[in-house]
């Protein structure tokens, strides 16, 4: 199938927090290879794997040290292999982490450019001159601080937009590019299906910009690693870009252009965040929500496709931040679901979402892990007490997302025999994976509905969207298409609200409570009805 993207039901692995085989606190290879059975029986097939690479880990291996090589702490070359194969034979696809906007400061090829000027890895970095003995610009890192890091062996500054050991990859240089061609088809040509593409948007630098990326080549690189790499594979690619709107997002992944398969918007994920910045907080509108969701379903139809993502490695939990961790967890959970996975697009589920994860609570700096959040401190100090800033790492940290999945009661929720390298939720105990699988009534055995239906309903898989209601409480919409129609009715919100959707019981697809009467919704109620 040539689109096979639009068909794709995705399941993200962050490998450090996913499965430990070894007992050293660490997941790893073996420990996905033991859940494949797991992650096929859900429904799905398709694997995102979070960088695995050889790393030091100073961004949980978003800073690569070498592009071919596994991480030990995650296995073996063969371990990898025997997982690929697992994945294929289970008639599943593995798209691999591809982040190509940097490299860490230990690959090769920087150890080399900062030697000399007149090294020949030299210009696979961006290097300037001080200006007035200063930074070249005042561009920031996504982490705190200068962009800029000034290296006493020439007397240059590197530029590095996440942390200083993520010096940014110099696209200008062919031999740069050649290289990343090179190493995407290494990993195709072992069987790989695609990719998810790291900070995509920022390999083009536009210099004269008060901010870095979305440079004037971007489209242009893209294009290349798609006639050169992508394209003779029929790989899948999913780009990972922040701000931006419709319009670009179908400029990236227009059939016609032959760049990207899909690409993620996270504008929903802004709601509830002072302009948007994360250890913030604003009320959190549910119609703002919805209403922003709508709009990336009605600015995609017919041209490009949507990828469906409310959780990943970067952000907290969903039900901390858009439902409820208390009364209604399974209710907001599954109304969430719902929301999400019955729109037009492909569906993200982060590892842990679909029973039902909520955030871990962090009571000291000593319990975070996260660079992003460690280098915020200070700041947020001279703001918020220890206290404050403690609740706001709780609620909107990206160790949140990244704290071990719990698969059963045993100590550590079954994660480790050893000791976690991050703290798990104290609550793994009743919210586990085996727990949910057995109980009828979980977060679990919905999804596992759920995603039945997106996948089997080519309404629901190519159905056209329409929106009729958003509000802080009551909103509704309808797919339709070659299976019929469908309405989708939700109470987004922790009261009960009037329903302006009647429906008899025989007409429910999917839901998550069982009605007597349907004129009034109860709290987070979802209700699929065929119409
Ligand atoms: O994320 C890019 C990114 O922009 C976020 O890290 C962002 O800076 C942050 O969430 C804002 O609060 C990607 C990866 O998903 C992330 O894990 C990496 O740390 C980052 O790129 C660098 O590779
Ligand atoms: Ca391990």
């Amino acid at each position: 199938m040539e689109n096979w993207y639009k068909e794709a039901v995705v399941y993200q692995i962050y490998p450090k927090s996913f499965c430990d085989s070894n007992g050293d606190g660490i997941g790893d290879i073996q420990g996905i290879v033991s859940k494949l059975d797991y992650i096929k029986e859900l429904g799905i097939n398709t694997i995102w794997l979070s960088p695995c690479y050889k790393s030091p880990g100073d961004d949980n291996g978003y800073d690569i040290a070498d592009y071919r090589a596994i991480a030990p702490e995650y296995g073996t070359f063969d371990d990898f292999m025997q997982m690929l194969d697992g994945i294929h034979k289970r008639g599943m696809r593995l798209l691999m982490d591809l982040v190509v906007n940097h490299t860490s400061d230990e690959h090769n090829w920087f150890c080399e450019s900062r030697k000399s000027k007149d090294n020949p890895y030299r210009d696979y970095y961006i290097w300037r001159d001080p200006v007035d003995g200063h930074e070249p610009n005042d561009w920031k890192s996504n982490f705190g601080g200068s962009a800029w890091e000034y290296d006493e062996t020439t007397s240059q500054y590197y530029l590095h937009l996440f942390s200083k050991k993520q010096p940014d990859l110099n696209w200008e240089n062919e031999k740069v590019r050649d290289e990343i061609v090179d190493m995407m088809n290494f990993w195709l040509d072992l069987g790989v299906d695609g990719f998810r593409c790291d900070v995509i948007n920022l390999i083009s630098k536009d210099f004269s910009s008060p901010v870095a990326g979305d440079g004037p080549k971007l489209h242009e690189y893209i294009n290349l690693l798609n006639k050169r790499a992508l394209a003779p594979h029929n790989a899948m690619t999913v780009g990972e870009v922040w701000d931006l709107s419709p319009e670009e997002s179908l400029a990236l992944t227009e059939p016609s252009r032959n760049e990207l398969s899909i690409v993620f918007q996270f504008e929903h994920m802004s709601v509830g965040r002072d302009k948007g910045q994360r250890f913030t907080i604003d009320t959190f509108s549910p119609k703002k929500f919805v209403d922003i969701l709508a709009k990336w379903q009605y600015g995609l139809a017919n041209k490009g496709w949507n990828a469906i993502c409310i959780e990943n490695h970067d952000q907290p939990r969903c039900i901390n931040r858009f439902g409820n961790t208390d009364k209604y967890r399974y209710e907001s959970a599954t109304m969430l679901a719902t929301l999400m996975y019955c729109m037009q697009g492909t569906p993200f589920i982060f590892q842990g979402q679909e029973f039902g994860i909520i955030n871990p609570t962090f009571n000291s700096l000593s319990e975070c892990r996260d660079i992003e959040a460690i280098n915020a401190y200070p700041e947020l100090r001279k703001k918020y007490d220890e206290a404050e800033v403690l609740r706001r790492f709780s609620m909107d940290s990206r160790d949140c997302g990244r704290a071990p999945v719990p698969w059963n009661n045993n100590d550590n929720g079954g994660f480790t025999t050893g000791t976690p390298w991050i703290k798990l939720n104290d609550r793994y105990s009743d919210i586990n994976a085996e727990t949910d699988i057995k109980n009828e009534k979980s977060v679990y055995n919905y999804y596992k509905k759920l995603l039945a239906l997106h996948s089997e309903n080519q309404t629901m898989l190519y159905g056209e969207f329409i929106l009729d209601k958003s509000s802080d409480s009551l909103c509704s919409y309808v797919r339709s298409g070659s299976n019929g129609k469908y309405r989708i009715i939700l109470n987004f919100s922790d009261k009960e609200c009037k329903n302006e959707y009647p429906f008899n019981n025989d007409q429910v697809i999917l839901s998550n409570y069982i009605f007597d009467d349907n004129k009034i919704l109860p709290a987070y109620a979802a209700i699929i009805i065929k119409i």
